[in-house]
């Protein structure tokens, strides 16, 4: 058991290794982002992956228009970003890519079968509970602020928001990150709370506002952050 296990270890290296000297990805962006340089786009977090396993990537930018042309289609289903392609594979979703990331490279998940595990329940609690009643918010922020209920679904939403929030700040109390040592689950968790900045709904949480501070402090946040902002800024001076 313990042999086939060191084996599985060994091999998994190996092909990380090869894979990762082998093939240059390519990721989408957009070519212009509507959050005017802010990071929130969610190239974002798989810049910040590739960034902390130390894999270069290429990146093509593209326009709302393209992203609905049957090229980008064939790529993405839904016509959005971030898509990533790798020799012959094409994968869309920011959380299967970041999956397929962390599979491939040291650095994302543990190599211990149950903190991996446990890893990857933070990733898809990142996605699946946390992320929707921000990204509700944030959306209805942008689309619904003109209509007459907008106040009362407001206050829904960030009642949501806030029971998650609190939930997280108890689990996550004076630790560092979510599970020990930083993982995939806690890249993805920093990348939703990050839409929080600016709102107000993080201060009833300190350890939360340092959390996320931890994060975007780490040199792989900052160069993947940098990477998506001179992209902006270099459409916004063309
Ligand atoms: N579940 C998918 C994933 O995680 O990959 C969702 C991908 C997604 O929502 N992509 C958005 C997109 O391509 C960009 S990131 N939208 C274009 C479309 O659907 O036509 C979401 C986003 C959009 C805008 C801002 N912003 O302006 O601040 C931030 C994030």
């Amino acid at each position: 058991m313990r042999k086939a296990f060191a084996i599985n270890a060994v091999t998994r290296m190996a092909s990380r290794h090869f894979r990762s000297l082998s093939m240059i990805p390519t990721i989408t962006a957009f070519e212009r982002s509507p959050d005017r340089g802010k990071g929130l786009a969610r190239d974002m977090r798989v810049r910040w992956a590739l960034e902390e396993v130390g894999q270069p990537y290429d990146v093509r930018l593209v326009s709302f228009a393209k992203l609905k042309e049957p090229a980008h289609l064939a790529l993405h289903p839904f016509g959005q970003i971030p898509t990533y392609e790798e020799g012959d594979l094409a994968l869309f979703e920011s959380g299967a890519i970041i999956f397929h990331i962390a599979e491939r490279h040291a650095g994302l998940l543990p190599d211990d079968a149950n903190a991996r595990a446990r890893a990857i329940a933070w990733m898809f609690a990142a996605l699946n509970t946390v992320e929707p009643p921000i990204f509700e918010r944030a959306l209805a922020t942008i689309l619904e602020r003109d209509q007459p209920w907008y106040e009362q679904r407001l206050r829904v939403l960030e009642d949501s928001i806030r029971k998650r929030l609190g939930d997280l700040s108890r689990r996550l109390g004076d630790a560092d990150w979510l599970d020990g040592a930083f993982s995939a689950g806690d890249l993805l968790m920093v990348t939703v709370l990050l839409r929080l900045k600016g709102s107000g709904l993080l201060n009833e949480y300190p350890n939360l506002l340092v959390y996320l501070a931890r994060g975007e402090a780490r040199p792989a946040y900052k160069r993947a952050f940098a990477a998506q902002l001179a992209v902006f800024t270099a459409a916004s001076a063309g």
